[in-house]
């Protein structure tokens, strides 16, 4: 549909007659199609364009959160990339140590925060530093610390997820892992396989050539190669650094180039050294020169910092919510036995909805109508009982009545008739004793 919102040289929507912008030239397009897009011509400004803004000064003002998290093998430098990163003695050296005394192991996770601020921009970047493994004899459960570590991050995150108030969520989950492979030259230990598909799930992970001081130029380039077949064949997930074709050329440049150094073969140093021509830098010093950490052609110590904070922390934070924190989280609400109701999700149109309501309201229409009618029928035998009752009533009255009448004309048409033939009216009156007395009298 994009062509079809093509401008016009002043910038505006082609008009059809109707006055309806509609760029493809026919009649409204998107009527024909059956949709309703309407498109309107802007009459002037309305202010989306300053969306990014809205966004860009509430993310300055929340500020950010990063974790990072190291993990490999025993003495290969993570402590000192750590320092290298923030440029700090994180683990201040207490005494300088005598050259047979043991190395400072580290022997359990800790976290290192530090708040950053560059332009206003304010980043609390934490690290997660965890003891290196392979010292023992069996490591066969060497994994389980850190991904337990990883998981209970995970855990507290849920768990304030579920609260009443989330107001104030802590994100304390690990974007990032980056995993130390020692410079062998050959390939991956069958060790860093199995750490790598045990982490593969949970974390962004980076890996990382560690001590890339020690091998030359052309022996990282063949480790590298070798690294990442080994990653492939035993199909493992690292992060995959996205690069995007709508982006400006210098920034697809950038990213291709970033991508192409993984794994990123690195160097530690916290300890400033005078170079040849005489600059001081953070690097490792040698008989034969100096191998400055701050230097793109020296490791790809920058291209890791810029990876991980510059150009993809965004993407990392990201991922680890949206797809690794959400798969470990399905699976372990699944695992608790809460079941997802598919009839939720399920697709309801409109249409068929409105039907199926419609029909039921019919059916509990009728049936009050007849519940209606037949209280009316019943009422009306009832009326119709009773005005049959009181009919007969009348007729059984009226047949009474009757009856007294016929009576009462039978008796007075017999009077009559005596009256006439003379006889006496009242038979009673003949009695003899009473006659007898009157006679005497
Ligand atoms: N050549 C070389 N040595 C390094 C580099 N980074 C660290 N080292 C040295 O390697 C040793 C071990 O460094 P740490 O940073 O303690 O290693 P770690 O991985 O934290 O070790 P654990 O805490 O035991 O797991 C120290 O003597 C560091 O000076 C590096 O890039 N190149
Ligand atoms: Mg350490």
């Amino acid at each position: 549909m994009s062509d079809s919102y093509a401008s016009t040289p002043n910038g505006e929507y082609p008009d059809t007659p109707n006055g309806h912008a509609n760029g493809n030239g026919s009649p409204l397009a998107s009527q024909n199609s059956g949709s309703t897009v309407v498109r309107k011509k802007l009459m002037g400004y309305v202010g989306f364009a300053n969306l990014p803004n809205q966004v860009h000064r509430k993310s300055v003002r929340k500020g950010f959160h990063f974790t990072t998290m190291v993990v490999g093998e025993s003495g290969l430098g993570k402590s000192t990339l750590i320092n290298t990163l923030f440029n700090t003695q994180l683990y201040p050296a207490k005494e300088p140590l005598p050259p047979s005394a043991e190395r400072p192991k580290t022997v359990s996770i800790e976290s290192i925060s530090a708040d950053i601020e560059e332009n206003g921009v304010r980043l609390r970047l934490t690290v997660v530093d965890t003891p290196g493994f392979g010292d023992f004899v069996n490591n066969d459960e060497s994994w389980k610390p850190i991904v337990d570590n990883i998981e209970s991050r995970f855990d507290a995150y849920l768990e304030q997820e579920n609260r009443v108030n989330r107001q104030k969520i802590v994100d304390n989950r690990v974007h990032a892992c980056l995993y130390f492979i020692q410079p062998t030259g050959h390939s991956l230990k069958p060790i860093d396989i199995e750490f790598m598909r045990r982490l593969h799930a949970k974390v962004n992970l980076i890996p990382i050539i560690a001590k890339a001081d020690t091998l030359t130029d052309d022996e990282v380039f063949n480790f590298k190669q070798r690294v990442l077949a080994d990653i492939a064949f035993h199909n493992i997930h690292i992060f995959q650094a996205p690069i995007y074709e709508n982006e400006d050329e210098e920034t697809v440049a950038e990213n291709e180039e970033i991508a192409s150094k993984i794994p990123f073969a690195v160097v530690g140093s916290n300890q400033e050294v005078q170079t040849a021509d005489g600059r001081t830098v953070r690097g490792r010093s040698y008989p034969w020169g100096v191998i400055e950490v701050d230097n793109e052609d020296h490791c790809d110590f920058v291209k890791l910092r810029q990876m991980l904070i510059r150009t993809y922390m965004e993407e990392l934070r990201e991922h680890t919510n949206n797809v690794l924190y959400e798969n470990w989280r399905s699976e372990k609400l699944l695992g608790m036995g809460v079941v997802q109701d598919i009839s939720v999700f399920k697709e309801i149109n409109p249409a068929a909805k409105t039907a199926e309501e419609r029909a039921l309201h019919e059916t509990k229409l009728a049936k009050m109508e007849a519940e209606m009618k037949m209280v009316f029928q019943q009422k009306v035998q009832e009326k119709e009982a009773k005005l049959k009752q009181s009919e007969e009533e009348l007729y059984s009255r009226h047949r009474d009545m009757k009856d007294s009448l016929e009576r009462q004309r039978l008796e007075l048409e017999d009077k009559k008739r005596r009256l006439e033939s003379g006889r006496p009216l009242t038979p009673e009156r003949t009695n003899p004793t009473k006659k007898k007395g009157f006679l005497r009298t």
